[in-house]
């Protein structure tokens, strides 16, 4: 194996989650007693399992996600390239209006399977869109603020523009640690704001998200997400110990057999920022931003998974308004509709699988018996394959939306509807923008899914001698 190189993408993501892991920690200290719940959790479930933590895949060691909301289409491109040199491309495409914020944005992520097996680190990453301020005065307020903004110092630029090219090669260990070090101070958060308090309110009156982006001179990350192994427990352990943990754990409800994302969060910290004064001297007040959260993670669905996982959510949420009974209760019955077994997940197509050649079965050269087509059926059922679900590696910011706008679908007059079309032509229009700006097509994560299954029956295919499977 060797020393990994300084410069290798995967190597440099798991440095810079390591890094930036150490940084909240130190800026959020209820984000490091979140880690230490989950590791205790985390312990606590694998010994049930007669395992320890050393058990884990390396991908589990330090598995996180984080959230930036950026200023500027400018910002937005020159993250958009730090992050490729960490490895990360954008994959879907979240329209936050739907949420009623003026933002939309992209998870970027490692899109391999291997970069994933690596280290899977993820960071939503939204960016203003001004033309949803519905103020004249204060869209220009906040423009003209961040057009002054540097995110990004000339050393890092220059590293970046250096990593793209074949100066790559010339890169050493120590411009390496200066990329780490320099791209840090990007998601670092700064307790003197770059504006007096009266601008700070007035962007916060249009709405808080504008005021959160636009008044300081860093990208602060909003929170550090770590996966954990039991939820529940989790959630149990931040109200034992103190932690303002919200009440609920969002996603679908507790299985035998996981899908997506579960997670819940403590609540955001109200913290000291000192504001420019109008004259000489600053002005105290205060800003609610960044909050700890947890997320359990499960299989990727596909689109008809996905289909019926909305469907059940908008159900739950629809019924639990009317019955006026305990959410997690009607979860539970309404998810009893959603298959948990699976073997039945699989046959039914709602869920993706990485499908392998079982070790003992790879064929010495012309020495296997099957030939030609063979279902995939059988070779799981004779043990030739065995598969594995694939995990889900995005986000659910919509749930909330999708709720909000299947109850208006409710309606008889079909006015809603068309209002729903007029959004989803929108969204589109939208994504083609922030393409334009990436300059790259984003990936929907579901194909991704699909293609990494149709790989893997390939590889069987092929590993086998078979001509279909
Ligand atoms: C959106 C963060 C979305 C999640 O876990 O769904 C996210 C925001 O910037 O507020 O991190
Ligand atoms: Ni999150």
């Amino acid at each position: 194996h060797g020393e990994p190189k300084p410069w290798d993408p995967d190597h440099l993501r798991t440095r810079f989650v390591q890094a930036l892991s150490e940084m909240y920690r130190t800026e959020v200290p209820l984000y490091g007693k979140l880690v230490d719940v989950v590791n205790q959790v985390d312990t606590t479930t694998l010994q049930s399992r007669g395992q320890s933590l050393n058990d884990l895949p390396s991908r589990f060691q330090l598995e996180r996600h984080g959230a930036i909301r950026l200023g500027t289409q400018q910002e937005m491109r020159m993250i958009s390239r730090l992050f490729a040199v960490m490895g990360m491309f954008p994959v879907g495409y979240y329209d936050l209006k739907m949420v009623g914020f003026p933002l939309h944005g992209t998870a970027f992520r490692p899109q391999t399977e291997e970069s994933l097996q690596k280290n899977p680190f993820r960071v939503f990453t939204t960016v203003l869109r001004p033309d949803l301020i519905s103020s004249p005065e204060v869209r220009k307020m906040a423009t003209s603020i961040l057009s002054t903004r540097q995110l990004f110092s000339s050393r890092l630029i220059e590293l970046i523009d250096q990593a793209e090219t074949s100066a790559l090669a010339n890169l050493t260990a120590e411009d390496a640690n200066n990329l780490i070090t320099k791209s840090l101070k990007i998601f670092k958060w700064h307790s003197r704001s770059s504006v007096p308090l009266e601008t700070y309110l007035t962007l916060k009156k249009e709405h808080p998200m504008v005021a959160d982006i636009v008044c300081f001179p860093s990208a602060h990350i909003n929170h550090l997400t770590p996966r954990t192994l039991d939820i529940d427990a989790v959630q149990a352990g931040m109200i034992s110990q103190g932690l303002p943990a919200k009440d609920h754990i969002e996603g679908p409800p507790k299985r035998k057999c996981e899908i997506l994302l579960r997670q819940t969060s403590f609540k955001a910290l109200e913290e000291r920022v000192t504001f420019a004064g109008d004259a000489d001297h600053a002005v105290d007040g205060t800003h609610t931003a960044r909050f700890g959260e947890v997320e359990q993670r499960g299989a990727a669905v596909t689109r008809k998974g996905r289909e019926l996982y909305d469907a059940l959510l908008a159900k739950a949420v629809g019924r639990s308004e009317k019955e006026d009974k305990d959410s997690d209760k009607v979860l539970k019955e309404v998810f009893a509709e959603y298959p948990d077994d699976w073997e039945v997940l699989r046959r039914e197509g709602l869920v993706y699988f990485r499908y392998r050649v079982a070790e003992d079965k790879v064929p010495v050269a012309g020495a296997h018996k099957l030939e030609g087509s063979v279902h995939m059926d059988r070779l799981l059922k004779e043990g030739v394959v065995t598969c594995e679900p694939i995990t889900y590696e995005d986000f659910l910011p919509f749930s909330a939306a999708g709720i909000f706008t299947s109850n208006l679908g409710g309606e008889k007059d079909g006015g809603t509807e068309r209002k729903l079309q007029k959004t989803e032509e929108e969204s589109k229009r939208s994504r083609v923008q922030l393409e334009g700006l990436l300059g790259r097509k984003i990936p929907s994560e579901i194909d991704l899914y699909n293609e990494l299954q149709t790989d893997s029956v390939k590889e069987c295919q092929a590993l086998l001698g078979l001509s279909e499977i």
